[in-house]
């Protein structure tokens, strides 16, 4: 294994639950109740993803000027959600495994859908710790599709099979896995479908797991 690449929400900080927030907010503007098991569909894909899945369950239809105007609404929600993270925010396990990856010349990069990730790494104090940042400004497809990681491979310049994801979403897994890389799902409350590994939190993998392998 010769480079790792986290996604952002979920694993590296606890944001996932201030998508949730926000879309919750907005799903009940428009009459709907937005469920914690729909919501893990939403983790991993892009905003305009999102409210398309919303609709789609509410059956709700809106024109296309509405449907600009929710998201934006949902980015200002979000955006003042996460307005007072810092480094206090980072999840157990992060800091850790990033001065593992330092120690063992293990170059990581960052595969987030979110158009906010630049901001939110920021905030965190640890932008500089990457060696690459895909993100969704970055990309045109989102994941499931695996762009995301696989620009991340290119940029650092390994084989994809030669990469480990950290993912908390079905769909950034399914997008590791399509990519061929060593999916390794990060869930406190089950598992990821279809990880290849998986543990409750970054914190939780042993350091031996690295050593068998890398
Ligand atoms: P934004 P990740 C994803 O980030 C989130 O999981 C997903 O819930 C969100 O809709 C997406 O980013 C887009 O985020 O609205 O900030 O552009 O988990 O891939 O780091
Ligand atoms: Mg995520």
């Amino acid at each position: 294994m010769k480079a790792f690449i986290f996604d952002l929400d979920g694993v590296i900080v606890d944001t996932a639950k201030y998508h949730f927030k926000s879309w919750k907010i907005i799903g009940k503007k428009l009459g709907f109740e937005l469920t914690k098991t729909q919501n893990e569909f939403l983790k991993g894909i892009s905003r305009e993803e999102s409210l398309d899945k919303i609709l789609n369950w509410g059956g709700i239809s809106i024109d296309r000027m509405d449907k600009k105007k929710y998201m934006k609404e949902k980015n200002l929600i979000y955006k003042e959600l996460i307005n007072n993270v810092d480094k206090m925010d980072i999840l157990p396990g992060v800091n850790k495994l990033i001065d593992f990856a330092a120690i063992k010349g293990i170059p990581i990069a960052l595969g987030s859908a979110s158009k906010n990730a630049h901001g939110i790494l920021k905030k965190l104090g640890i932008q500089n710790k990457f060696k690459v940042i895909i993100d969704g400004n970055s990309t045109s497809k989102t994941k499931p599709h695996p762009e995301v990681f696989l620009k991340g491979a290119q940029m650092l310049g390994v084989n994809p099979k030669e990469v480990i994801v950290f993912e908390d979403s079905v769909a950034g897994v399914k997008a590791a896995n399509t990519a061929k890389m060593v999916s390794v799902g990060i869930c406190a409350s089950g598992k990821i479908e279809n990880a290849r590994f998986n543990f409750k939190s970054l914190d939780d993998i042993p350091l031996e797991f690295f050593e068998n392998v890398i």
